[in-house]
């Protein structure tokens, strides 16, 4: 791939946590975008292991996290010929830079940010490393003179935070960083849990019955939707206030399948009250046919993930590195100058 060279293609960066298994939340807010993306931008998908230490992770289980989320990358499509993967730790400009942006951020900027609220919730105290994690993120994407930032809403945050402190930089020492744009999808943005509508699907949820994972046995991913909470009422209408739990699982559908909301109200037009005092019960049929095509997607996708060695994936990281390294020298490089430390 030739990266901001032999093209005018715009650059697009993002990347997952290595902090457990992915889920479809993940798959449809961030990788099927990416995946779509390919073919219009300069790809650059990192893993960003020093993220996912900001929350205590087991050594062995982060090591075989780092090349799983690769594998997941590449089930899904993102093909190491055309995008880059790299892992966040291999190229020391991205600590190097956080530092330099702790330096321009302000704790009033940090202490808007919400995610760490919410992961810090209930505990003692709050990490440092979790405080400062989108000062690191800022680091990643500023690397790259990256044009678009696509990641799922929890996230929007995070790339605007980016743009303030790029701008800020910018104005303080002199132009070096590009300003980022955010995309987020129209529908997946925000996948949410299966056992609570109301919040997001996480992988460090309480509960396995919050996601599905793409690892998860497809029968035991159907029995999650079959169990997954629904709303009152019977009919299959799409509506996020009055419906959200419905409405989530229709956006699961919808996506999974290729079918748009609309064509999922028509086809379960008559299935609501009738249905209900069938066997299945309330909303089964729909939920029937969401778990027959979540089995479907999780049988192609496992048998891709299942196909790529580690020795494979360790290779594509080492590749990558090579390729983002010197771009990321670059910008360190002019970043240090315009401070005077070089
Ligand atoms: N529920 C979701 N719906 C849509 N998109 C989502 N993303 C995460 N959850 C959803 C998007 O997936 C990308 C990678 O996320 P991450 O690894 O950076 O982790 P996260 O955003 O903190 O959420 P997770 O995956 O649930 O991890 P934990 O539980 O470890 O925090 C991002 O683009 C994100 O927006």
């Amino acid at each position: 791939m030739e990266l901001n060279k032999n093209n005018n293609k715009p650059t697009v960066f993002s990347g997952v946590q290595p902090s457990g298994v992915l889920h479809l939340g993940n798959y449809l807010g961030a990788l099927a975008q990416w995946v779509e993306m390919q073919n219009q931008f300069n790809c650059i998908f990192c893993v960003v292991d020093y993220h996912a230490i900001t929350v205590k992770q087991e050594a062995k289980n982060l090591s075989e996290n780092i090349l799983n989320v690769v594998k997941a990358y590449l089930a899904s499509g993102i093909n190491p010929e055309r995008s880059v993967i790299f892992q966040q730790s291999d190229i020391t400009a991205h600590t190097e830079l956080a530092w330099i942006l702790n330096c321009v951020a302000r704790m009033s900027d940090l202490n808007k940010m919400t995610q760490f609220k919410e992961k810090g919730l209930g505990k003692e105290s709050v990490g440092v490393g979790l405080f400062d994690y989108p000062v690191l993120m800022a680091a990643d994407i500023l690397l790259y003179n990256t044009d678009a930032v696509p990641v799922g809403e929890d996230q929007v945050q995070h790339v605007e935070l980016t743009r303030t402190l790029a701008k800020r930089f910018n104005n303080e020492y002199g132009n070096v960083f590009k300003i980022p744009e955010v995309t987020v999808r129209k529908q997946g943005a925000r996948i949410m849990g299966l056992d609570d509508p109301t919040k997001k699907m996480s992988k460090s949820a309480a509960s396995a019955a919050n996601y599905i994972s793409l690892l998860d046995r497809p029968e035991a991913a159907a029995k999650k939707i079959t169990r997954a909470v629904t709303d009152s009422g019977s009919e299959i209408k799409y509506d996020a206030k009055k419906k959200p739990a419905i409405a989530n699982l229709m956006t699961i559908y919808s996506l999974l399948s290729n079918t748009s909301i609309k064509e999922l109200e028509a086809k379960y037009e008559d299935k609501g009250p009738a249905y209900a005092k069938a066997s299945a019960g309330k909303y089964g049929d729909f939920k029937k046919d969401l778990a027959g095509v979540v089995v479907e997607f999780l049988n192609e996708f496992q048998i891709k993930y299942n196909s790529f060695s580690d020795k494979e994936v360790k290779q594509i990281l080492k590749d990558g590195a090579e390729k983002v390294r010197p771009i990321a020298e670059a910008t360190l490089k002019n970043v240090k100058n315009n401070l005077g430390i070089n």
